[in-house]
């Protein structure tokens, strides 16, 4: 059987031109600064980013941590959402690992945080009783919050504000090139408010591993020392550094497609009695696609979004259904998904529904 995996678009495998570019890469030690298609890529990315330097690191969860570790310090204190990748899904690693101190906020629907909530955040530095603010963090596009991309003018209000409280902005852009395509500008244009920039080649633009910090030369001086101390300093990384090279040449533009099936999917999705798909409405949307499972509005109490995930399994397609008390699921676009996915997997899911 063929699987249609639409659980994430981190499941995607390298394509034969990426391994013929891993194959060839040519390598050295990394951690003495000597591999030249790690060099490379982290001058690329920044180039694209339009940063000074570059550092790439294992993952985007790395990514971030190393981030965080070198804008704060124990005690220090980063607001970020309620929904934001950095506070659900990263093991709480900077308070873990780094003693940072989160102050979340609620996510709105659209991704953003409220201005005014941000500005209450910040902590009068020179009372003796509050954490020092050190960074504000966004992400971009957001993920819980329906892989929505933020617009260019709330990520420069939010860099102003920082500016003026003499703030970090981070900004997890693990999807940025997706973000940049939905608002039809240069992803260099929403790394100007930010002073670090994590972008992730390992998901929609189909790398097997890797992420990139950017940010000030400075800046990454430090996050590579930070790096190092979270075990990530690796060796002959040209090896993986050739695969994100290879992806940024040759898998930005077809996020299109992605985004395309991802319509046509949400839009498929939210006909169906008994689903509701938020992304078939008008918005920012890119190649996420959450939907909620009402069972009992066809007369199928039994049916949730775990029970439906097991049926497409059983056909097939692969989804995810999301934690406890969350009756929704999750489907994504990707390298390894074509149209005719998309529409194999509506047909699984209408039969899916029909208890078959
Ligand atoms: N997200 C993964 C899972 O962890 C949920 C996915 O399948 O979507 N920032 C954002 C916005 C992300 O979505 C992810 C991965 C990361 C950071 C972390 O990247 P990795 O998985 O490379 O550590």
């Amino acid at each position: 059987m063929k699987w249609i995996d639409l659980r994430s678009d981190t499941v995607t495998k390298p394509t034969e031109g990426m391994r013929r570019a891993i194959a060839a890469a040519e390598v050295g030690d990394d951690v003495f600064g000597e591999d030249p298609t790690a060099l490379r890529l982290e001058e690329r990315t920044a180039s694209l980013l339009g940063k000074e330097a570059g550092l790439f690191v294992a993952s985007g969860t790395m990514g971030n941590l190393v981030a965080l570790l070198t804008h704060a310090g124990r005690g220090d204190e980063i607001v970020l959402g309620d929904r934001s990748h950095t506070f659900l899904y990263e093991v709480g690693g900077c308070a873990g690992l780094g003693g940072i101190h989160p102050h979340v906020l609620p996510n709105r629907d659209d991704g953003t945080l409220d201005l005014s909530d941000v500005e209450a955040a910040i902590r009068d530095a020179s009372d003796v009783h509050f954490p020092r603010t050190r960074v504000i963090c966004l992400e971009n596009t957001h993920n819980r919050c329906g892989g929505i991309a933020l617009s260019v003018e709330y990520c420069d209000a939010v860099g102003a504000l920082a500016k003026r409280h003499g703030l970090a902005v981070h900004l997890d852009g693990a999807r940025l090139f997706d973000a940049a395509l939905v608002r039809g500008v240069e992803p260099a244009r929403f790394a100007r408010s930010a002073d670090s920039v994590m972008i992730c080649l390992s998901k929609g633009l189909g790398a097997p591993i890797g992420s990139v910090l950017c940010g000030d030369r400075a800046f990454i001086d430090e996050a590579r020392r930070m790096r190092k101390a979270v075990g990530g300093g690796m060796r002959q990384v040209g090896i993986l550094a050739a695969a994100g090279l290879y992806a940024l040449e040759h898998h930005v533009d077809r996020l299109a497609e992605d985004h395309a099936n991802a319509a046509r999917l949400a839009a498929g999705i939210d006909e169906l009695d008994g689903l509701s798909c938020e992304q078939a409405r008008e918005g920012a949307w890119s190649n996420l696609v959450y939907f909620s499972v009402d069972g009992k509005a066809i007369g199928r109490p039994d049916l949730d979004a775990r029970v439906l995930a097991k049926r497409l399994k059983a056909q097939g397609v692969l989804a995810l259904p999301l934690g406890a008390g969350r009756p929704r699921i999750r489907m994504v676009t990707h390298l390894d998904v074509s149209r005719s996915d998309v529409d194999a997997a509506l047909d699984a899911l209408r039969s899916a529904l029909r208890g078959t």
